[in-house]
C-alpha cells in the first residue's frame, strides 16, 4: 500500500498585506515627502516672484532713460483715480489730460503708477511679479516732467532730487529722479488690478514700509531701499529702485556730446 505524500509545511505568510505600523511609516514618509516638496516649490516661486519684480524695474528704469533721451523730460505717473483724466490706461496724466496730455503743463500728481503706454513697453512691465502695479514716484518738484532745453542755456546742475534710504540714517545714501517701488509680497500701499484697475491695497502699518507710500513716514523723509526684513520689530518686503539724478544727468551729458554739462 502506498502511503500518500505528507502535506507540505505551509510557509506561505499569514499576512499578505501592510501592517498598521507599516501604513503609518509610508503615511509618515509621504507627508515628509509632500512638505518637503511644497517647501522647494514655495521657495522656487518666491525667488521667481522677486527676480521678475527686479527685472521689471530694471526694464522700466532704462525705458525711463531711453525716453528722457528722445524726449528731454520724464513722463508723469499714471494716476487712475483723478476724475476728468483718462484713468489707469498706461497713459502719463497731466492737467491738460486726455489720450495726448499736454505735456507743458503739470502732472495731476507725482505719485501713481507706470505709464507703460506714454513709455511705449507692455503693462505687465508697470506690475511687480506679486501682480500689483509698481508705485512710480516722479521728482515734480524739480521739473523733470518738463521739456529740458537743450543746450542748457547756462550751466545748471540739476538738483538733487528726492532722498533714498538704504539704512536707518539720517543722511540718504541716493538722490532719485523717479523711485520705483513694488510693496513686495504683502503688497501693502500698492494700487492693484481689481475690478476698476484704480483699487489701491491697505496702506502699511509699519513705518519701514509707510515712507515708501507717503504715509505719515516716520523718521527722515524719502524712500526706503531697505533689506528684506522678516523681524517682529521691523518687517520690510518692499523692493526699491532709485531712478538716479546722476543717471539721468549722464544721459544729458551723452545727448550733447559733451563730458559733463558744465564742458
Ligand atoms: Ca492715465
Ligand atoms: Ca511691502
Amino acid at each position: 500500500m502506498t502511503r500518500s505524500p505528507a502535506p507540505m509545511p505551509c510557509t506561505r505568510s499569514r499576512h499578505t498585506g501592510f501592517t498598521l505600523v507599516e501604513m503609518a511609516v509610508v503615511v509618515t514618509l509621504i507627508g515628509i515627502l509632500m512638505a518637503m516638496g511644497l517647501a522647494v516649490a514655495t521657495s522656487v516661486m518666491q525667488n521667481t516672484q522677486s527676480s521678475v519684480t527686479k527685472d521689471r524695474q530694471t526694464y522700466v528704469r532704462d525705458a525711463l532713460l531711453a525716453y528722457f533721451a528722445t524726449n528731454h523730460r520724464l513722463p508723469c505717473p499714471d494716476r487712475g483715480s483723478n476724475v476728468g483724466n483718462t484713468g489707469r490706461d498706461g497713459v502719463e496724466d497731466r492737467t491738460v489730460g486726455g489720450a495726448a496730455p499736454d505735456a507743458t503743463t503739470a502732472c495731476t500728481n507725482p505719485l501713481g503708477t507706470v505709464p507703460f503706454n506714454t513709455l511705449g513697453i507692455a503693462q505687465e512691465k508697470a506690475l511687480d511679479g506679486y501682480g500689483n502695479y509698481m508705485t512710480y514716484r516722479l521728482d515734480t518738484a524739480r521739473g523733470w516732467h518738463l521739456t529740458a532745453t537743450f543746450p542748457p542755456a547756462a550751466c545748471v546742475v540739476p538738483a538733487a532730487g528726492q532722498a533714498v534710504y538704504t539704512a536707518p540714517a539720517s543722511v540718504p545714501s541716493a538722490s532719485a529722479a523717479v523711485v520705483l517701488v513694488s510693496h513686495g509680497p504683502n503688497g501693502r500701499g500698492a494700487w492693484n488690478r481689481g475690478p476698476t484697475n484704480t483699487s489701491r491695497n491697505a496702506l502699511p502699518t509699519t513705518p519701514e514700509e509707510q515712507g515708501n507710500t507717503v504715509q505719515n513716514p516716520a523718521g527722515p523723509p524719502g524712500y526706503r531701499a531697505y533689506t528684506y526684513s522678516d523681524t517682529a520689530a521691523a518687517p520690510f518686503d518692499d523692493v526699491v529702485l532709485p531712478l538716479l539724478v546722476g543717471d539721468v544727468n549722464i544721459v544729458m551729458t551723452m545727448k550733447l556730446g559733451k563730458p559733463d554739462i558744465c564742458n
